[in-house]
Protein backbone atom coordinates (compact mmCIF):
# COMPACT_ATOMS: atom_id res chain seq x y z
CA UNK A 1 0.00 0.00 0.00
CA UNK A 2 1.68 3.28 -0.99
CA UNK A 3 1.98 5.65 1.86
CA UNK A 4 1.60 9.71 1.88
CA UNK A 5 4.84 11.09 2.53
CA UNK A 6 5.15 14.45 4.47
CA UNK A 7 4.39 16.01 7.57
CA UNK A 8 0.99 14.45 8.79
CA UNK A 9 -1.08 15.88 12.07
CA UNK A 10 -2.70 13.01 13.66
CA UNK A 11 -6.22 13.11 15.07
CA UNK A 12 -7.67 10.12 16.18
CA UNK A 13 -10.96 8.58 14.85
CA UNK A 14 -12.70 5.58 15.00
CA UNK A 15 -10.89 3.41 12.13
CA UNK A 16 -7.58 3.87 14.07
CA UNK A 17 -9.41 2.55 17.39
CA UNK A 18 -10.12 -0.65 15.06
CA UNK A 19 -6.89 -0.85 13.92
CA UNK A 20 -5.58 -0.86 17.16
CA UNK A 21 -7.70 -3.53 19.04
CA UNK A 22 -6.25 -6.06 16.14
CA UNK A 23 -3.09 -4.72 16.19
CA UNK A 24 -3.34 -6.03 20.05
CA UNK A 25 -4.70 -9.13 19.89
CA UNK A 26 -2.24 -10.46 17.23
CA UNK A 27 0.78 -9.01 19.44
CA UNK A 28 0.12 -8.97 22.79
CA UNK A 29 2.79 -7.83 24.05
CA UNK A 30 1.83 -4.31 22.61
CA UNK A 31 -1.12 -4.60 25.33
CA UNK A 32 1.15 -2.39 27.87
CA UNK A 33 0.58 0.50 24.85
CA UNK A 34 -3.20 -0.13 24.70
CA UNK A 35 -5.28 2.47 26.54
CA UNK A 36 -7.89 -0.04 27.65
CA UNK A 37 -7.07 -2.29 30.64
CA UNK A 38 -9.69 -5.06 31.70
CA UNK A 39 -10.28 -5.48 35.57
CA UNK A 40 -11.41 -8.70 36.97
CA UNK A 41 -14.77 -8.48 39.04
CA UNK A 42 -13.39 -11.25 41.47
CA UNK A 43 -14.93 -12.90 44.75
CA UNK A 44 -17.06 -15.61 46.00
CA UNK A 45 -19.74 -16.94 44.17
CA UNK A 46 -22.78 -14.98 45.48
CA UNK A 47 -21.02 -12.07 46.46
CA UNK A 48 -22.62 -9.59 43.82
CA UNK A 49 -19.82 -9.72 41.61
CA UNK A 50 -22.79 -9.69 38.22
CA UNK A 51 -24.65 -7.78 40.23
CA UNK A 52 -21.68 -4.87 40.12
CA UNK A 53 -20.61 -5.96 36.45
CA UNK A 54 -24.49 -4.68 35.67
CA UNK A 55 -24.25 -1.75 37.73
CA UNK A 56 -21.27 -0.54 36.39
CA UNK A 57 -21.49 -1.21 32.69
CA UNK A 58 -24.98 -2.09 31.78
CA UNK A 59 -25.13 -5.10 30.49
CA UNK A 60 -26.31 -8.27 31.66
CA UNK A 61 -24.72 -10.87 32.91
CA UNK A 62 -24.85 -13.86 30.94
CA UNK A 63 -25.27 -17.07 32.42
CA UNK A 64 -23.63 -18.85 29.31
CA UNK A 65 -20.10 -16.99 29.88
CA UNK A 66 -20.60 -17.58 33.72
CA UNK A 67 -17.36 -20.26 33.33
CA UNK A 68 -15.44 -18.18 30.80
CA UNK A 69 -16.10 -14.44 32.07
CA UNK A 70 -17.53 -11.80 30.62
CA UNK A 71 -16.39 -8.41 29.46
CA UNK A 72 -18.11 -5.10 29.57
CA UNK A 73 -17.22 -1.84 29.30
CA UNK A 74 -17.65 0.78 32.02
CA UNK A 75 -16.82 4.45 30.78
CA UNK A 76 -14.11 6.59 33.69
CA UNK A 77 -15.66 9.88 34.56
CA UNK A 78 -13.21 12.89 34.07
CA UNK A 79 -14.45 16.39 34.53
CA UNK A 80 -11.64 17.46 32.18
CA UNK A 81 -12.73 15.16 29.22
CA UNK A 82 -16.54 17.09 29.93
CA UNK A 83 -14.69 20.23 30.01
CA UNK A 84 -13.31 19.73 26.60
CA UNK A 85 -16.52 18.56 25.09
CA UNK A 86 -17.59 21.41 26.40
CA UNK A 87 -15.54 23.93 24.44
CA UNK A 88 -14.95 21.79 21.23
CA UNK A 89 -18.71 20.62 20.50
CA UNK A 90 -16.77 17.76 18.68
CA UNK A 91 -18.68 15.36 16.40
CA UNK A 92 -17.39 12.20 18.49
CA UNK A 93 -16.15 12.15 21.61
CA UNK A 94 -14.66 9.31 23.24
CA UNK A 95 -14.49 9.27 26.90
CA UNK A 96 -11.76 6.63 28.47
CA UNK A 97 -13.16 3.53 28.98
CA UNK A 98 -12.00 0.59 31.08
CA UNK A 99 -12.52 -3.00 30.51
CA UNK A 100 -14.74 -4.87 33.47
CA UNK A 101 -14.75 -8.68 33.37
CA UNK A 102 -16.80 -10.40 35.18
CA UNK A 103 -15.01 -13.59 36.36
CA UNK A 104 -16.15 -17.09 37.60
CA UNK A 105 -16.55 -17.02 41.33
CA UNK A 106 -14.87 -18.93 43.99
CA UNK A 107 -16.39 -21.58 45.50
CA UNK A 108 -16.12 -21.85 49.36
CA UNK A 109 -16.44 -25.79 49.35
CA UNK A 110 -15.37 -26.67 45.87
CA UNK A 111 -11.63 -26.37 46.19
CA UNK A 112 -11.18 -28.39 42.39
CA UNK A 113 -13.35 -26.26 40.62
CA UNK A 114 -11.66 -23.17 41.82
CA UNK A 115 -7.96 -23.68 40.00
CA UNK A 116 -9.93 -23.27 36.96
CA UNK A 117 -11.94 -19.98 38.01
CA UNK A 118 -8.67 -18.82 39.14
CA UNK A 119 -6.77 -19.18 35.91
CA UNK A 120 -9.29 -17.17 34.18
CA UNK A 121 -8.96 -14.74 36.82
CA UNK A 122 -5.61 -14.29 35.86
CA UNK A 123 -6.27 -12.55 33.00
CA UNK A 124 -7.09 -9.65 34.77
CA UNK A 125 -4.82 -7.12 35.21
CA UNK A 126 -5.82 -5.68 38.35
CA UNK A 127 -8.35 -7.08 40.69
CA UNK A 128 -11.36 -5.32 42.11
CA UNK A 129 -13.21 -8.10 44.93
CA UNK A 130 -17.03 -7.96 45.46
CA UNK A 131 -17.38 -8.97 49.41
CA UNK A 132 -20.73 -9.70 49.93
CA UNK A 133 -22.46 -7.68 53.05
CA UNK A 134 -25.54 -7.92 52.85
CA UNK A 135 -27.12 -10.92 54.49
CA UNK A 136 -25.00 -11.80 57.85
CA UNK A 137 -21.57 -13.32 57.12
CA UNK A 138 -18.30 -12.26 58.05
CA UNK A 139 -16.58 -9.85 55.40
CA UNK A 140 -13.35 -10.01 56.88
CA UNK A 141 -12.95 -13.47 56.82
CA UNK A 142 -14.15 -13.71 53.83
CA UNK A 143 -11.52 -11.19 52.46
CA UNK A 144 -8.83 -13.13 54.48
CA UNK A 145 -9.87 -16.49 52.93
CA UNK A 146 -10.11 -15.01 49.41
CA UNK A 147 -6.56 -13.23 50.00
CA UNK A 148 -5.42 -16.68 50.93
CA UNK A 149 -6.80 -18.17 47.78
CA UNK A 150 -4.86 -15.99 45.48
CA UNK A 151 -2.02 -16.56 47.89
CA UNK A 152 -1.91 -20.34 47.82
CA UNK A 153 -2.61 -19.91 43.42
CA UNK A 154 0.72 -18.11 43.46
CA UNK A 155 2.27 -20.18 45.69
CA UNK A 156 1.79 -23.33 43.50
CA UNK A 157 3.11 -21.80 40.27
CA UNK A 158 6.03 -20.48 42.06
CA UNK A 159 6.55 -24.13 43.75
CA UNK A 160 5.74 -25.90 40.28
CA UNK A 161 8.60 -23.81 38.55
CA UNK A 162 11.35 -24.07 41.41
CA UNK A 163 10.70 -28.02 41.46
CA UNK A 164 11.10 -27.76 37.29
CA UNK A 165 14.18 -25.71 37.71
CA UNK A 166 15.86 -27.82 40.21
CA UNK A 167 15.21 -30.91 38.48
CA UNK A 168 17.23 -29.11 35.21
CA UNK A 169 20.11 -28.44 37.11
CA UNK A 170 20.51 -32.39 38.07
CA UNK A 171 21.06 -32.67 34.42
CA UNK A 172 24.25 -31.43 32.00
CA UNK A 173 22.43 -28.60 30.57
CA UNK A 174 24.60 -25.56 29.09
CA UNK A 175 22.00 -23.04 31.18
CA UNK A 176 22.74 -24.03 34.66
CA UNK A 177 24.05 -20.78 36.13
CA UNK A 178 21.12 -19.65 34.17
CA UNK A 179 18.99 -21.80 35.98
CA UNK A 180 20.75 -21.22 39.15
CA UNK A 181 20.09 -17.54 39.43
CA UNK A 182 16.11 -18.27 38.13
CA UNK A 183 15.96 -20.14 41.72
CA UNK A 184 17.62 -17.54 43.75
CA UNK A 185 15.15 -14.81 42.54
CA UNK A 186 12.31 -17.44 43.08
CA UNK A 187 12.90 -18.74 46.66
CA UNK A 188 12.36 -15.40 48.29
CA UNK A 189 9.05 -15.38 46.64
CA UNK A 190 8.23 -19.05 47.65
CA UNK A 191 9.02 -18.45 51.46
CA UNK A 192 7.04 -15.20 51.69
CA UNK A 193 3.84 -17.06 49.92
CA UNK A 194 4.33 -19.99 52.00
CA UNK A 195 3.75 -17.43 55.05
CA UNK A 196 0.59 -16.61 53.52
CA UNK A 197 1.87 -12.90 52.45
CA UNK A 198 0.87 -11.61 48.85
CA UNK A 199 3.26 -10.09 46.84
CA UNK A 200 1.98 -6.68 47.14
CA UNK A 201 5.04 -5.09 49.06
CA UNK A 202 7.49 -7.08 47.79
CA UNK A 203 9.94 -4.76 45.51
CA UNK A 204 10.97 -7.13 43.05
CA UNK A 205 14.67 -7.56 41.23
CA UNK A 206 14.99 -7.38 37.54
CA UNK A 207 15.50 -10.79 37.89
CA UNK A 208 12.39 -11.67 39.65
CA UNK A 209 10.69 -9.86 37.02
CA UNK A 210 11.71 -11.80 34.68
CA UNK A 211 11.44 -14.85 36.02
CA UNK A 212 7.77 -14.32 37.47
CA UNK A 213 6.57 -12.59 34.00
CA UNK A 214 4.89 -15.24 32.67
CA UNK A 215 3.05 -16.45 35.99
CA UNK A 216 0.21 -13.38 36.44
CA UNK A 217 0.69 -13.61 40.09
CA UNK A 218 -2.31 -13.18 41.93
CA UNK A 219 -1.69 -11.47 45.02
CA UNK A 220 0.62 -8.87 43.11
CA UNK A 221 -2.19 -7.86 40.99
CA UNK A 222 -3.41 -4.35 42.18
CA UNK A 223 -6.83 -5.46 44.78
CA UNK A 224 -9.69 -2.82 45.87
CA UNK A 225 -12.29 -4.53 48.11
CA UNK A 226 -15.76 -3.44 47.38
CA UNK A 227 -17.82 -3.70 50.58
CA UNK A 228 -21.19 -4.83 48.79
CA UNK A 229 -23.90 -3.79 51.70
CA UNK A 230 -27.16 -4.07 52.14
CA UNK A 231 -27.84 -0.30 53.00
CA UNK A 232 -26.10 3.08 52.90
CA UNK A 233 -24.37 2.37 56.14
CA UNK A 234 -20.93 2.15 56.33
CA UNK A 235 -19.64 -0.50 58.81
CA UNK A 236 -16.59 1.81 59.84
CA UNK A 237 -14.75 -0.92 61.84
CA UNK A 238 -15.04 -3.57 59.02
CA UNK A 239 -13.26 -0.64 56.46
CA UNK A 240 -10.69 0.11 58.47
CA UNK A 241 -9.94 -3.36 59.45
CA UNK A 242 -9.51 -4.32 55.98
CA UNK A 243 -7.65 -1.24 54.96
CA UNK A 244 -5.35 -1.83 58.05
CA UNK A 245 -3.95 -4.86 55.49
CA UNK A 246 -2.88 -2.65 53.47
CA UNK A 247 -5.96 -2.83 50.79
CA UNK A 248 -8.12 0.20 49.56
CA UNK A 249 -11.62 -0.63 50.33
CA UNK A 250 -15.01 1.21 49.30
CA UNK A 251 -18.45 0.70 50.71
CA UNK A 252 -21.67 0.66 48.62
CA UNK A 253 -25.26 -0.81 48.65
CA UNK A 254 -24.35 -2.19 45.07
CA UNK A 255 -27.63 -4.17 45.18
CA UNK A 256 -29.87 -1.69 46.50
CA UNK A 257 -28.49 0.54 43.71
CA UNK A 258 -28.70 -1.64 40.67
CA UNK A 259 -32.87 -1.72 41.70
CA UNK A 260 -33.08 1.66 41.90
CA UNK A 261 -30.92 2.08 38.25
CA UNK A 262 -33.74 -0.55 36.85
CA UNK A 263 -36.95 1.34 38.03
CA UNK A 264 -38.62 4.14 35.39
CA UNK A 265 -37.12 7.27 35.86
CA UNK A 266 -39.73 9.41 37.85
CA UNK A 267 -39.71 6.57 40.23
CA UNK A 268 -35.90 6.28 40.93
CA UNK A 269 -35.57 9.79 43.35
CA UNK A 270 -38.24 8.51 45.53
CA UNK A 271 -36.96 5.13 46.04
CA UNK A 272 -33.38 6.33 46.68
CA UNK A 273 -34.77 8.47 49.05
CA UNK A 274 -36.69 6.30 50.73
CA UNK A 275 -34.03 3.80 51.30
CA UNK A 276 -31.51 6.94 52.38
CA UNK A 277 -29.34 6.43 49.19
CA UNK A 278 -27.32 9.47 48.04
CA UNK A 279 -25.43 9.84 44.99
CA UNK A 280 -25.25 6.60 43.28
CA UNK A 281 -21.92 5.16 43.68
CA UNK A 282 -20.94 4.31 39.90
CA UNK A 283 -18.76 6.93 39.35
CA UNK A 284 -17.32 6.60 42.89
CA UNK A 285 -16.38 3.15 42.18
CA UNK A 286 -14.94 3.75 38.42
CA UNK A 287 -12.69 6.32 40.04
CA UNK A 288 -11.44 3.87 42.52
CA UNK A 289 -10.85 1.08 40.34
CA UNK A 290 -8.66 3.56 38.14
CA UNK A 291 -7.09 4.88 41.12
CA UNK A 292 -5.64 1.69 41.87
CA UNK A 293 -4.25 1.10 38.77
CA UNK A 294 -0.98 2.68 37.60
CA UNK A 295 -2.70 4.63 34.66
CA UNK A 296 -2.86 8.22 33.53
CA UNK A 297 -5.49 10.26 31.22
CA UNK A 298 -3.71 12.30 28.08
CA UNK A 299 -5.81 13.77 25.25
CA UNK A 300 -6.21 14.65 21.71
CA UNK A 301 -8.71 17.55 21.24
CA UNK A 302 -9.97 19.12 18.38
CA UNK A 303 -13.95 20.07 16.39
CA UNK A 304 -13.69 16.62 14.77
CA UNK A 305 -13.28 14.78 18.47
CA UNK A 306 -12.28 14.82 21.64
CA UNK A 307 -10.46 11.55 22.96
CA UNK A 308 -9.37 10.56 26.58
CA UNK A 309 -6.51 8.15 26.16
CA UNK A 310 -5.40 6.08 28.98
CA UNK A 311 -1.55 5.28 29.31
CA UNK A 312 0.93 3.36 31.99
CA UNK A 313 2.14 5.74 34.00
CA UNK A 314 5.97 6.42 33.08
CA UNK A 315 5.45 5.93 29.56
CA UNK A 316 6.57 8.40 26.96
CA UNK A 317 5.80 10.10 23.92
CA UNK A 318 6.15 7.08 21.30
CA UNK A 319 4.28 5.02 23.91
CA UNK A 320 1.54 7.32 23.62
CA UNK A 321 1.54 8.17 20.06
CA UNK A 322 1.37 4.00 19.47
CA UNK A 323 -2.01 3.75 21.79
CA UNK A 324 -3.34 6.54 19.16
CA UNK A 325 -2.48 3.78 16.42
CA UNK A 326 0.76 1.84 15.30
CA UNK A 327 1.62 4.03 12.73
CA UNK A 328 1.92 7.28 15.05
CA UNK A 329 4.85 5.59 16.79
CA UNK A 330 6.47 4.06 13.77
CA UNK A 331 7.06 7.14 12.14
CA UNK A 332 6.95 9.50 15.42
CA UNK A 333 8.56 13.17 14.92
CA UNK A 334 7.57 14.90 18.26
CA UNK A 335 4.86 15.63 20.07
CA UNK A 336 3.22 19.39 20.40
CA UNK A 337 2.29 19.01 23.98
CA UNK A 338 0.15 21.19 26.31
CA UNK A 339 -1.24 20.46 29.97
CA UNK A 340 -5.57 20.48 29.11
CA UNK A 341 -5.85 22.92 32.57
CA UNK A 342 -4.14 25.77 30.63
CA UNK A 343 -5.79 25.02 27.54
CA UNK A 344 -9.18 25.14 29.98
CA UNK A 345 -7.99 27.79 31.70
CA UNK A 346 -6.57 30.05 28.90
CA UNK A 347 -9.77 29.38 26.27
CA UNK A 348 -7.61 28.16 23.23
CA UNK A 349 -4.45 26.64 21.87
CA UNK A 350 -3.49 29.76 20.43
CA UNK A 351 -3.89 31.40 23.97
CA UNK A 352 -1.52 28.68 25.25
CA UNK A 353 1.24 29.42 22.43
CA UNK A 354 0.97 33.21 23.48
CA UNK A 355 1.41 32.57 27.10
CA UNK A 356 4.92 30.46 26.41
CA UNK A 357 3.01 27.54 27.42
CA UNK A 358 2.93 24.95 24.76
CA UNK A 359 5.85 22.81 24.20
CA UNK A 360 7.32 20.64 21.54
CA UNK A 361 8.74 17.07 23.06
CA UNK A 362 10.57 14.24 21.49
CA UNK A 363 10.73 10.31 21.68
CA UNK A 364 11.94 10.49 25.55
CA UNK A 365 9.65 13.08 27.06
CA UNK A 366 7.46 11.19 29.75
CA UNK A 367 3.97 12.01 29.65
CA UNK A 368 2.05 13.31 32.30
CA UNK A 369 -1.80 12.80 33.47
CA UNK A 370 -3.65 15.76 31.67
CA UNK A 371 -1.24 16.38 28.65
CA UNK A 372 -2.72 17.26 25.48
CA UNK A 373 -1.16 16.12 22.39
CA UNK A 374 -0.74 16.45 18.64
CA UNK A 375 1.68 13.82 17.40
CA UNK A 376 3.54 14.73 14.38
CA UNK A 377 4.77 11.41 11.80
CA UNK A 378 5.90 10.80 8.90
CA UNK A 379 5.38 7.13 7.56
N1 LIG B 1 -30.03 -7.97 49.38
C1 LIG B 1 -29.05 -7.88 48.49
N2 LIG B 1 -28.89 -8.88 47.61
C2 LIG B 1 -27.89 -8.80 46.72
C3 LIG B 1 -27.01 -7.70 46.69
N3 LIG B 1 -26.10 -7.90 45.70
C4 LIG B 1 -26.41 -9.06 45.13
N4 LIG B 1 -27.49 -9.62 45.74
C5 LIG B 1 -28.14 -10.89 45.43
O1 LIG B 1 -27.22 -11.92 45.65
C6 LIG B 1 -27.32 -12.93 44.65
C7 LIG B 1 -25.97 -13.11 43.95
O2 LIG B 1 -25.65 -11.92 43.24
P1 LIG B 1 -24.73 -12.03 41.96
O3 LIG B 1 -24.44 -10.64 41.55
O4 LIG B 1 -25.31 -12.93 40.95
O5 LIG B 1 -23.45 -12.69 42.61
P2 LIG B 1 -22.18 -13.35 41.92
O6 LIG B 1 -22.33 -14.82 42.07
O7 LIG B 1 -21.04 -12.84 42.73
O8 LIG B 1 -22.14 -12.91 40.51
C8 LIG B 1 -28.38 -12.46 43.68
O9 LIG B 1 -29.58 -13.13 44.02
C9 LIG B 1 -28.49 -11.00 43.95
O10 LIG B 1 -29.77 -10.49 43.67
C10 LIG B 1 -27.19 -6.67 47.65
O11 LIG B 1 -26.47 -5.69 47.70
N5 LIG B 1 -28.24 -6.80 48.52
MG1 LIG C 1 -22.09 -14.00 38.76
Amino acid sequence: MPRSAGLVTARCNHHYLSLRIDVRRLFPFLSGLTDVMRIGIVGYQGSGKSTVFELLTGVKPDIAKAHTGQVGVAIVPDERFDRLVAMFHPKKETPARIELFDTPGLSRSDQTGNAQRLGVIREAEALVHVVGAFSGGDPIAEVDAFVTDLVLADLQVVTNRIERVEKDLTKPLPNREQLRAELEALKPLEARLSEGETLHEVEFSDLQRQATKSFSLLSRKPHLVLLNTADAAVDAPVVQTIEAKGLPVLSAPLGLELEVQQLPAEDRELFASEMGLGEPSQQRVIRAIFAMTDLITFFTSDEKEVHAWLLERGSNAVEAAGTIHSDLARGFIRAEVMSVDDLLRLGSEREVKAAGLHRTEGKDYIVKDGDEIVVRFNV
